[in-house]
């Protein structure tokens, strides 16, 4: 059997630089002539994405389970799609995946809910913030409907903190766009690592998406020479 392609994710939060530097990926690759297709999500041209593009937009309100169950279909509609390009030995380098479904998702707060405890030690209590509140939706729920999507082999993560990220052109204009939100997604990004090192679906390497353009490009394709050197015979894994 011939190689299988490479599954590659690039992740982070918002503004943190994946569409730039994944576009920078794929033209690297097809310049070495490495069979590469980019692939994204949410993937807003097919009716799914139509209706989370306008949810994205805060043209349109949707239940939270819904548009995670939608953002999760998103995935599904292609994962058969993804595994054959790799079966068939093109490189899939893929801009948000599964990890972001879960991360900001279970990242949501209901804004009128009653704080968790936000008393301090000297018996005063601070006002109450995103991160005080309780979840809205159990992490395990927001994890289960992309359970069984094919698992990349290496997943890069562009670690940015939300400040930096937030000086960034265009940020702010959609849904989740806010410091207090990405604060939370970040920390929910960190046990998803934790989570896909200890079950070993994959490699999670944290770059540090901060850095000047050229040198988080040339991050990237150190660890992508090396998946394309080392782990793409293996088997396809699932999430
Ligand atoms: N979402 C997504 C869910 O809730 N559930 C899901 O299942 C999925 C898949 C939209 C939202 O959907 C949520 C997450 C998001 O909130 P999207 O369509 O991927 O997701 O969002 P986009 O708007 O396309 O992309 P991002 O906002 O995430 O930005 P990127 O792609 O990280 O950043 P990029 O490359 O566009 O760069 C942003 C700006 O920064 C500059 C760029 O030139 C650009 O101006 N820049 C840098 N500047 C300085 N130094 C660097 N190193 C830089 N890198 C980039
Ligand atoms: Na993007």
């Amino acid at each position: 059997m011939s190689k299988r392609g490479a599954f590659v994710v690039i992740e982070g939060l918002d503004r943190s630089g994946k569409s730039t530097q994944a576009a920078t990926l794929i033209k690297r690759l097809q310049e070495s002539n490495v069979p590469s297709k980019l692939i994204k999500f949410p993937d807003r041209t097919t009716p799914i994405g139509k209706l989370i593009d306008s949810y994205l937009r805060s043209e349109t309100e949707l239940d939270d389970h819904a548009i995670h169950l939608l953002f999760s279909a998103n995935r599904w509609e292609v994962a058969s799609s993804i595994v054959k390009d790799l079966e068939n030995g093109t490189t899939v380098i893929c801009d948000r995946y599964a990890f972001s479904g879960i991360a900001f998702s279970a990242s949501k707060v209901d804004p009128s809910s009653k704080p968790v405890d936000t008393s301090t030690s000297d018996g005063s209590s601070v006002a109450p913030t995103h991160s005080t509140r309780p979840p809205l939706l159990p992490y395990s729920w927001c994890r289960a409907p992309d359970v069984s999507l094919p698992a990349p082999d290496l997943t890069l993560f562009l670690d940015i903190l939300p400040h930096i990220a937030s000086q960034r052109a265009g940020y702010g204009g959609e849904r989740y766009e806010n410091q207090e939100h990405q604060e939370r997604v970040r920390e929910l990004f960190s046990r998803i690592a934790e989570e896909v090192e200890a079950e070993g679906v994959g490699r999670w390497v944290v770059l540090d998406g901060g850095l000047e353009l050229k040198e988080v490009e040339e991050a990237i394709w150190r660890e992508v020479k090396e998946a394309l050197r080392g782990g793409d015979d293996g088997e396809l894994g699932s999430v």
